[in-house]
């Protein structure tokens, strides 16, 4: 069976403690076990991690695309916080792994501040889900399968 990594960037260890309005009162922990339930649905093991450090982020973006060649992860669904909208080292990341990546976005970065309207990620993305709140995991996950086949 195929792994799917399911990484979450900055402050998104917060989720549920802080602004529900904008992304919900689930926690980091809920959704991770969403994600786990629609895994074993969709056939494919789910692994998280979240890191509050760009490097780190980037590792396991490279640890990702080792495991894309050698057959035993299928890809990556990546809320990257707000390193969405700075990082040209999370692009290049992506770009160089050779990994899929779904980029998911709880809330509607689009009808929010100018500065979260444009992503370093989106071009260098598989797929796109945005603000469909922590359901959009799911989406993601779902359509990484869809995509790029069963685990
Ligand atoms: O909508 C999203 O999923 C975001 O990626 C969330 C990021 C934000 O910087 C992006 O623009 C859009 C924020 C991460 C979560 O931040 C929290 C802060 C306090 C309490 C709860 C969450």
């Amino acid at each position: 069976m195929r792994k799917v990594i399911v990484l979450n960037g900055p402050n998104l260890n917060l989720l549920g403690q802080r602004e529900p309005a904008l992304y919900g009162s689930a926690t980091l922990v809920d959704v991770e076990a969403m994600c786990q339930a629609a895994g074993a649905r969709l056939g494919v093991a789910v692994e998280c991690l979240q890191s509050n450090h760009e490097g780190v982020l980037i590792d396991a973006i490279h640890e990702a695309g080792r495991g894309v060649k050698d057959g035993s992860v299928l890809g990556v669904v990546f809320n990257a916080g707000a390193y969405t909208h700075t990082s040209v080292a999370l692009h290049d990341a992506i770009k160089g792994a050779g990994v899929p990546v779904i980029e998911v976005h709880i809330s509607n970065v689009h009808a929010r501040e100018a500065f979260r309207q444009h992503s370093h990620l989106s071009p260098v993305a598989a797929g796109i889900v945005v603000g469909f709140g922590i359901e959009g995991y799911v989406l993601a996950l779902e359509g990484l399968v869809r995509k790029f086949g069963p685990g």
